[in-house]
């Protein structure tokens, strides 16, 4: 990392005016190719992305932790995302090349309102905001994440899921040619994930466009990703196409290939461990190769906001 940022400054107050753009020019900037919107210098030189641009005018969600968050370089080069690769450095080697834009969403159903959309109206009706989580991956590392994104809870309520709809399901895209990963039956794709409607309609979860105030980097997801903080890390699903509203539990792409070691719920849970490791602590990234791994939380921290989803379920079962 060439420039260390300071924790809790805001990366509109690092990042230079000529960076910005209004709202109606990121979302304009998102479809041109090697727009003249680039990342601030320093970012540039880290991982030059074309397609970047800044997202104006995002303020910060009081749901935000106020813990240093990761650095840019780790947040971009550490990742997990299987359809560009099954390494860590893999998903931004290989999704350089991949051009999420144009982009539509469909929202199918039990829902009043149904239909596929592009990207840019699909998200232009909610508000952008900051919303910096901690990540609690479900092989015992975590780091801190600056999040921009939409309310998911606001997105369900905007569609009107009837009483039928139970559960949310949710897909990334499924196409080998642009996810090189795709190729190889490592997973039965397309990656899908769900989570159930009183998880959906809690305030914490967010469908992510960017990270660090610009729009979503390829290997995070790109051009939008769910965040459940309180869950392991896979249950964030990548680059989605399609969200259904459905009566049955949806069949999640972890559980299906080891429903043993993942379970639908994932909440993170330091007193339930994986059958081949121990979930009691984590490894924060960037810590540095001597700093002790630390306590991995309850509900990663944000029991006070989800617990009550879970009364009544017990949670070695519900894993
Ligand atoms: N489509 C898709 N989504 C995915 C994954 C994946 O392989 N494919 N990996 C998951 C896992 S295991 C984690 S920990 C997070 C990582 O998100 P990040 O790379 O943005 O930190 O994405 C999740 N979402
Ligand atoms: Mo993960």
């Amino acid at each position: 990392m060439l420039i260390q940022k300071p924790a809790d400054i805001r990366p509109s107050e690092i990042t230079s005016k000529e960076n910005y753009l209004n709202r109606r020019d990121f979302i304009r900037a998102g479809s041109i190719a090697g727009a003249s919107v680039l990342a601030g210098p320093a970012l540039g030189a880290i991982v030059p992305d074309q397609q970047r641009a800044r997202l104006a005018d995002v303020a910060r969600s009081e749901f935000s932790t106020i813990e240093a968050p990761n650095d840019y370089e780790d947040v971009t080069t550490y990742n997990n995302f299987y359809e560009f690769g099954t390494g860590k450095d893999d998903p931004h080697q290989n999704a350089q090349d991949f051009d999420p834009r144009p982009w539509s969403i469909t929202v199918a159903g039990h829902a009043e309102k149904t239909g596929t959309f592009h990207f840019e109206d699909f998200i232009r009706l909610f508000d952008l905001e900051e919303r910096i989580y901690r990540m609690r991956c479900v092989e015992a590392w975590s780091m801190v994440i600056p999040w921009v994104g939409i309310s998911l809870a606001d997105v369900v309520k905007h569609y009107q899921p009837t009483s039928k709809a139970r559960y949310v399901a949710f897909e990334t895209l499924h196409d080998p040619v642009r996810m090189p990963g795709q190729r190889r039956r490592v997973l039965d794709w397309p990656y899908r994930e769900g989570l159930t409607i009183a998880e959906a309609m809690n305030p914490l979860p967010i469908l992510a466009v960017g990270v660090y105030g610009e729009t979503m980097p390829n290997q995070n997801g790109a051009p939008i990703r769910l965040v459940v903080p309180w869950k392991y890390g896979f249950k964030g699903i990548k680059s989605i196409v399609r969200i259904n509203f459905v009566e049955k539990q949806p069949q999640t792409s972890w559980n299906m290939a080891a429903a043993r070691e993942y379970g639908f719920y994932a909440n993170v849970n330091p007193e339930v461990d994986h059958p081949r490791w121990s979930q009691a602590r984590e490894r924060r990234i960037g810590a540095g190769l001597f700093a002790a791994r630390q306590p991995t939380l309850m509900f990663n921290g944000y029991g006070e906001q989800v617990a009550h989803l879970y009364s009544g379920l017990d949670l070695r079962k519900n894993y």
